[in-house]
């Protein structure tokens, strides 16, 4: 399970799933993206989460062809979904340092994009801010490429990294992720709310809308609805799922 040719041999034979967890608006609850989160299914030891591969995958440079196949996957769903007539909602998927590195996402989403007859505005990509580090130039002309495509932009994770305020001001990014570390302070205190509501505030000048990651209660909510978070995503308002529960979640908002 832990060597470079196990998952090698994984990614030709095709063993990997796309669980969807739900993103929704803070004061309405209404759905606005879902989050695709690859999970390896195993023969033998069963769903394997992502946090038992991603690493090697990321060290081998495995990622690459792993997080294409993530792409082709999750615009192959949302095609999916068109042709069962399911009201859609856009897809956020993770791009990991290496794989944004590498070269040319713009043209990977595209060409998945097109070939599965799926409109940009379906598609968000999910950075880190360690994305972010490095050349400056290339850095810039990546994300203006993609901006370009019509795709949102969101920086995930946000907290953990080492991002400037100057570097999220220069970049065009749409959405920014909070952390779920710091949802989790919520529940002790006020130096939490104080911390969101400095980041809100912040990327609401930036023009960037906020979602707080992991919220687990709806104390937490109310919180985050009280300090204008944008959106919410966390166990509170769903699990991960399989793309037949998607479909079944998508079928009663009818
Ligand atoms: O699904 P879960 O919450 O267990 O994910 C654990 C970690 O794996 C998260 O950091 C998540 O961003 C990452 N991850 C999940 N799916 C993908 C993917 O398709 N590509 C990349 N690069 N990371 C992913
Ligand atoms: O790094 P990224 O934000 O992509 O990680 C997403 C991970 O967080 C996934 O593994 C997902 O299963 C997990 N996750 C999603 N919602 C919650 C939550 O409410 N609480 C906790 N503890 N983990 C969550
Ligand atoms: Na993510
Ligand atoms: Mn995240």
């Amino acid at each position: 399970l832990n060597s470079e040719q196990a998952l090698r041999a994984a990614i030709d034979g095709d063993e990997f799933e796309l669980h969807y967890q739900p993103r929704v608006d803070a004061a309405s609850g209404e759905l606005r993206s879902m989050e695709a989160l690859v999970r390896w299914m195993h023969p033998q030891r069963g769903m394997v989460p992502p946090d038992e591969f991603i690493p090697l995958a990321e060290e081998t440079g495995l990622i690459v062809k792993l997080g294409e196949l993530v792409i082709e996957k999750a615009c192959s769903q949302l095609a999916r979904w068109k042709a069962e007539n399911l009201p859609l909602v856009p897809v956020s998927i993770n791009v990991s340092p290496r794989q944004f590195n590498h070269g040319n996402i713009a043209e990977l989403f595209v060409w998945h994009m097109k070939l599965h007859g799926i409109d940009p505005s379906l598609v968000e990509i999910e950075l880190t801010e360690s994305c972010m580090m490095g050349d400056d130039q290339a850095i810039s002309e990546q994300l203006a490429a993609i901006k370009s495509l019509g795709v949102k932009l969101l920086i995930d994770d946000f907290g953990t990294g080492y991002s400037s305020l100057s570097q999220l001001q220069r970049r065009d990014l749409d959405i920014l992720k909070v952390d779920k570390a710091f949802t989790s302070t919520l529940d002790s205190g006020k130096e939490g709310e104080v911390f969101f509501m400095a980041i809100i505030s912040m990327a609401h000048v930036l023009n960037m809308s906020v979602v707080a990651e992991g919220v687990e209660t709806l104390e937490q909510l109310r919180v985050l609805q009280a300090l204008s978070c944008n959106e919410v995503q966390g166990y509170f308002v769903s699990r991960p799922l399989p793309a037949g529960e998607i479909s079944q979640l998508m079928r009663k908002r009818y």
